[in-house]
């Protein structure tokens, strides 16, 4: 990633304020969410490190949290905090506190990774649910090892309302929890991406067959989440054609076309495009970005894979409004600050992204901070 001098004489694209519904963003940079797994067990509740970690990075004009689970259920790994316990809303309120107090703005992303899971995670060691019971090949990692996922079994019709009960839950906690906002896990391979692509979904009801019926789930979790938050607090996270988690579709085009359709119609108030593969090749599958960017009249947020570069011709092109960088948050608390100064950027540690304590979590290093310990 490089953030070069070069352009630092020319008003810089990424630092120009924006308005996000009711929010005032100072910039144009959204921390992506990431999983960490550092939440507290056996509650899942996110803990005091977590507060220091969102509050080290409140400078970013919006924190999106790691996928928090919507039920025990909705849990895939080990130690990902959750939204559905009075704990865990009393866990994520002294993040927020922290990153309100620190001038920061903060939306929780919430998730039900449906068959990205293991019986071990399940409510009485039972089977992950999905909309189909096609087993993901794959690992998840849980008990401290990568693990076979394990095999599904199809949620019942008589079911589903549940599931969007679950999300109408998570919302209202996160109100409760002093969230800005929720971005909706709609992408890579989980529950809501299950449905709507037809590599996962073989059902035969409602919800399974047409581009209309597998993309139900998504849209009626996002209305329920809208009606709770608002639709002006309310993002969703899409990844086309990403095949992250065993995931595929025969015409992702026209599946996200109509999603993002729906997703306009509820006024939602961004939607978060991972373009390309997640965490890879952003040109994986062609795609046209850009007529999801012209059907919806919401916020663009573009991710994967973005340097300075590529962010601020993206953005002057008008092709996007914010952009998300992940991996560049977890090792510069002060990414804002580094990109001001056209200061170098800290590497980021693989080893520590998934679980451990402080080390690779809270301990990355400000300018100041790192100048300090060269004296
Ligand atoms: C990395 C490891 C575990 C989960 C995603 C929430 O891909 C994830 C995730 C990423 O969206």
């Amino acid at each position: 990633m490089s953030f070069g001098k070069t352009l630092m004489s020319t008003p810089i694209k990424l630092l120009e304020p924006f308005k996000l519904g009711p929010l005032a963003l100072p910039n144009r940079l959204v921390m992506a969410p990431l999983t960490r797994n550092r939440a507290v067990p056996p509650g899942m509740v996110p803990g005091l490190l977590a507060v220091d970690y969102y509050g080290q990075r409140a400078s970013a004009g919006l924190l999106i949290t790691e996928a928090s689970q919507v039920s025990q259920q909705g849990q895939g790994y080990q130690d990902t905090p959750g939204i559905y316990s009075k704990q865990q809303v009393a866990g994520w309120r002294k993040v927020t506190d922290f990153v309100h107090e620190r001038g920061g703005r903060i939306f929780i992303q919430i998730w039900h990774v449906g068959r990205i899971s293991h019986t071990s995670l399940q409510p009485g060691g039972g089977k992950p649910v999905a909309p189909s019971a096609i087993r993901a090949k794959g690992k998840t990692f849980v008990g401290g090892q990568f693990t076979d996922i394990s095999e599904p079994r199809a949620l019942g019709l008589a079911e589903i309302p549940g599931i969007i009960d679950d999300f109408k839950r998570g919302t209202a906690n996160a109100l409760k929890a002093g969230f800005d906002g929720v971005e909706i896990h709609g992408a890579n391979g989980y529950l809501l991406d299950q449905f709507a692509k037809d590599g996962t979904n073989k059902r035969t009801d409602g919800y399974g067959g047409s581009i209309e019926n597998r993309a139900r789930l998504m849209l009626e979790v996002a209305r329920a989440v809208a009606t709770e938050a608002g639709p002006e607090r309310t993002g969703i996270r899409i990844s086309p054609v990403t095949p992250a988690n065993d995931i595929s579709d025969s015409n992702p085009q026209a599946l996200f076309n109509h999603i993002v359709s729906g997703l306009d119609a509820l006024k939602l108030t961004y939607i978060h495009v991972i373009e390309g593969a997640t965490g890879g090749p952003r040109d994986i599958a062609p795609f046209d970005y850009a007529s999801l960017r012209r059907t919806f009249r919401g916020a663009y947020v573009a991710n994967n894979g973005y340097d300075f570069a590529l962010a601020t011709k993206v953005l002057e092109a008008g092709a996007a409004d914010l952009i998300a960088f992940g991996k560049p948050f977890i090792s510069n608390p002060d990414l804002v600050e580094r990109l001001k100064r056209g200061a170098a950027l800290t590497e980021w540690d693989k080893a520590t992204f998934y679980g451990g304590g402080a080390k690779g979590y809270t301990d990355y290093p400000t300018l100041s901070e790192a100048a300090e310990a060269a004296q």
